[in-house]
């Protein structure tokens, strides 16, 4: 495969001024004829070439013409190569594709009788032959022939009737951004007043019998529309904004220009069938993909290397959109949680790249972890160093200077730049630098001042062998022993490999509370006392950093029970018990401090200090401390529990869901010490999903017979995103030793079906999940895993890439389970006709 280079970049030879499209839909033999009015490129450096090169994969090329002549360009796999005029030239063609047997969900797709698009990354280059890159931007207008009551393009509708639609978007755009949508729908539709008077029609498209799950997601809509207008000053910019739900497709959503396309998973839903976190995930989505119409749509990515540009910086809005509509410390813990779970992972281990990578073969491994929330913490940064004000000053310089462009990290740096007086040379290396930065801090303390002294190093790593020092916010606080704050939070700035910061005027030796809010993405040592610890999780001013005193505290209790077989300390399972019972507390932070480490979190905690990790092991302690935690809340518990049990109408709100997630921690602890009787009464009485399931997890772990599960399969067996929790759930609530056996048999259900992703990714995403199971001695789960990744490679690669990420961490593990990860990751690289996706990702694994 060929590698691609960010060195590389040349600008297209050719602007492509307008784009006409029309599609004739067929299951089969849909017919696009495109009309493209290409012109010489100004930015393209030397002479144009006298034949022009368009992307097309999987299109059968019918006829084309330039200026009216016929031509007969050489057609290969990737692509066509056509003699061209010099100057400007129509180029028109007619091709025809195979939606029905599109099982990739790339370009033009069927799903449940609907057709649908994905063209990010290099999807358009499957509907037609195309100059497919992001800074090839163009009107595009789009008539659609099928036999369908809804028939959906970008941007405005110019006429639209039963079997016929024209639809013209003003705005130009990348063919990634392109999309079509037609099927038997209906729609849910409001309007929205812009800050400008302007009223745009709202319609959320969905499939018949969904219509009730509609509500929410409109409601999210609106609320992003006028967060986007009211903090960040963006206004919407056509008459119509369009969301479609699809039941098959390989991610969470797509931000086509007016025309969003989502996973059902990701917009529909009701207080029956879905769960609190299944509405914050929704909510959290649907302001994404709206965030992306002005970062991401109107100012795009000169090239695939550029992603971050467009989705660090949407990550980044979404956050504070979720911190402001919920509850900011519960954002801000949750998703240092998901980013040392995932993007630690990821670069800590073979799959690590800078956050703007500088080569790949297949674009489509690249939306990463890495990419997305290494790229978000990175704009959080910058945000810190500059303070506020310049933020939204350089924010809007970007808007104003950039609007309509095709940009990079240097554009949106040099905004930065501009508006402060800084250099941002160093800290441009947060881009280019892959791995996770170690920082570590020693203090000393004299008379009236204590001395900070820093330590930073980045592991070397096969994307970047030799790091420099990064720019570092380290925010901090001091705290005395009797609890007063003796310096509120201040933002150092560090730039060296080693660096001391003094503080003086102190009345006593305070405890300092570093890397408030986690204000960089690194893995920090300091060396603080257990005493220590237990001062800033009762009295630290930051929310982020007094759960962090909490998380260390259950970290060190639990490496000592993996090493020494060490009890847990009653006084710290006491102290947790005292937030729990705190009702000053917001009931969502007190459950995310009841919250012990995971399994994967130790187990990169045990390899990062050198040791090898025993998955059995680390399970078996995790269920020790859960004993002693139900223990220790024996007395409060069924108080707690129903003190915090949510009377009256069910609203997905941060206080009505904080309260649950609460509650349902000490369900779990009465499951355990007292048996099922509790769970299933809330199973019996729950007018809720996330009662409901958080019920019916209790009952399959603690209970003894299946009742309650077959019940729920009758109860929900019609409708499809509940039944993918109740595969994911099974999966989940197996022991160790049952879990690939579990998987197994749920693959032999009538109603899996490999070729829908969300039903893959219940059972697989599950199996990955549940360590003690994936990890199991015996490889089971590694052998079927694998299995199912050779099956689905050739129906659906960029699903099959993303799933072999299970087998990153292998190096952390003793020998026998390295031997079987390596021999199944050979075993699918041996694989006749492998797809490129998954062949780049086993080949970086491997190392
Ligand atoms: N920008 C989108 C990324 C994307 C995608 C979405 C759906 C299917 C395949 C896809 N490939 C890339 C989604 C986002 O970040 O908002
Ligand atoms: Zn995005």
């Amino acid at each position: 495969p060929k590698t691609i280079f960010l060195s590389d970049y040349t600008p297209y030879p050719w602007t492509v001024e307008s784009v006409n499209l029309h599609f004739s839909l067929d299951p089969h033999a849909t017919r696009v004829r495109s009309v493209i009015r290409f012109a010489r490129n100004p930015a393209y450096a030397g002479d144009t070439p006298d034949t022009m090169f368009l992307h097309g994969e999987q299109v059968k090329l019918i006829s084309a013409q330039i200026d009216g002549t016929a031509v007969d360009p050489e057609v290969t796999g990737e692509g066509l190569t056509c003699a061209v005029p010099a100057g400007s030239f129509t180029w028109e063609a007619e091709v025809e594709i195979d939606p029905a047997n599109n099982t990739a969900l790339e370009g033009l797709y069927m799903s449940n009788g609907m057709y649908c698009t994905q063209c990010e990354a290099e999807g358009f280059r499957k509907i037609t032959f195309y100059p497919d890159r992001p800074d090839v931007m163009s009107v595009f207008t789009v008539t659609i022939d099928g036999p369908h009551p809804v028939l959906l393009s970008n941007g405005n509708p110019v006429k639209t009737g039963e079997h016929h639609a024209e639809w013209h978007d003003p705005w130009p755009k990348p063919a990634y951004l392109f999309a079509l949508v037609a099927g038997d729908l209906v729609a849910h539709s409001d309007t929205f007043t812009t800050m400008n008077g302007r009223q745009v029609d709202l319609n959320l498209y969905v499939r018949p019998g969904d219509e009730g799950k509609c509500a929410f997601g409109m409601g999210a809509l609106k609320a992003s529309m006028t967060w986007d207008e009211q903090v960040y000053g963006r206004e919407y910019d056509l008459d119509l904004f369009n969301i479609v739900a699809v039941d098959d497709f390989n991610m969470g959503a797509m931000e086509n220009k007016g025309l969003n396309i989502f996973n059902s998973s990701a917009v529909l839903a009701s207080p029956e069938t879905s769960t609190d976190m299944n509405f914050e995930r929704i909510e959290a989505i649907i302001a994404h993909e709206y965030f992306h119409n002005w970062t991401g749509n109107r100012i795009t990515c000169r090239d695939w290397f550029q992603l971050c540009l467009k989705e660090g910086l949407t990550v980044y809005r979404d956050s504070q959109f979720t911190s402001d509509m919920r509850s900011a410390p519960v954002k801000r813990i949750s998703d240092v949680i998901d980013l040392r779970g995932r993007q630690f992972a990821e670069d800590q281990g073979p799959l690590a790249h800078p956050v703007r990578p500088e080569s790949f073969q297949e674009i489509n491994n690249f939306y990463t972890a890495t990419v997305y929330e290494k790229g978000a913490e990175v704009i959080g940064m910058l945000k810190t160093l500059v303070g506020e004000d310049a933020y939204y000053k350089a924010v809007e310089l970007y808007f104003d200077r950039h609007d309509g462009d095709a940009a990079t990290i240097e554009d949106w740096l040099k905004v930065f730049e501009d508006t402060t007086g800084r250099d941002l040379t160093q800290f441009k290396r947060w881009y280019s630098q892959a791995g996770t930065p170690r920082l570590s801090v020693e203090e000393s303390f004299e008379l009236d001042t204590l001395t900070l002294t820093f330590t930073q190093h980045t592991p070397p790593s096969a994307a970047t062998p030799e790091p420099q020092p990064l720019v570092i916010p380290i925010a901090i606080g001091l705290i005395y022993p009797d609890g007063r704050e003796a310096l509120e939070t201040k933002v150092l700035e560090m730039t060296k490999e080693v660096q001391s910061f003094r503080f003086t005027g102190l009345e006593d030796r305070p405890v300092a509370s570093v890397l408030r809010g986690f204000s960089a993405p690194v893995v920090l040592t300091h060396d603080l006392s257990d005493a220590d610890r237990m001062l800033l999780l009762s009295a630290d001013t930051d929310p982020f950093n007094r759960w962090e005193a909490g998380n260390m505290l259950a970290r060190t209790t639990m490496l000592a029970m993996i090493r020494d077989g060490a009890a847990p300390d009653p006084a710290f399972l006491n102290a947790i018990k005292g937030i729990a019972l705190d009702e000053s507390l917001d009931p969502a932070f007190r459950a995310l401090m009841i919250n012990w480490p995971g399994p994967a979190e130790l187990a990169n905690v045990l390899h990062e200090a050198g040791e090898v990790p025993d998955p059995e092991q680390l399970f078996t302690v995790g269920e020790q401390i859960r004993d002693a935690m139900a223990e220790t809340f024996a007395d409060a518990a069924s108080d707690l529990y129903a003190r915090h049990s949510v009377s009256g109408a069910y609203q997905p709100d941060a206080a009505q869901s904080g309260k649950r997630a609460l509650s349902n921690v000490m369900l779990a602890f009465i499951s355990r010490r007292s048996g099922t009787e509790t769970a299933q009464a809330q199973f019996d009485s729950a007018d809720n999903m996330t009662q409901q399931i958080s019920a019916l997890s209790q009952i399959l772990r603690h209970g003894e017979d299946s009742t309650a599960l077959d019940a729920f399969y009758q109860q929900w067996k019609d409708d499809r995103l509940v039944m993918d929790k109740w595969f994911g759930l099974q999966v989940s609530c197996a022991k160790p030793e049952d879990g690939a056996d579990t998987a197994r048999r749920l693959t032999d259900h009538p109603d899996f079906n490999h070729k829908n992703p969300n039903r893959f990714r219940a059972v697989f995403g599950a199996l990955i999940g549940h360590h003690a199971a994936f990890h199991h001695k015996s490889g089971d789960a590694y052998t079927l895993l694998a299995d199912w990744l050779i099956t689905l490679d050739p129906l659906n690669p960029q699903t099959t890439a993303r799933m072999c990420s299970a087998f990153q961490t292998w190096k952390r593990y003793d020998a026998d389970r390295q031997a079987r990860i390596l021999a199944e990751v050979e075993r699918i690289l041996a694989t006749p006709d492998l797809s490129r996706d998954t062949t780049e990702m086993l080949t970086r694994i491997k190392g």
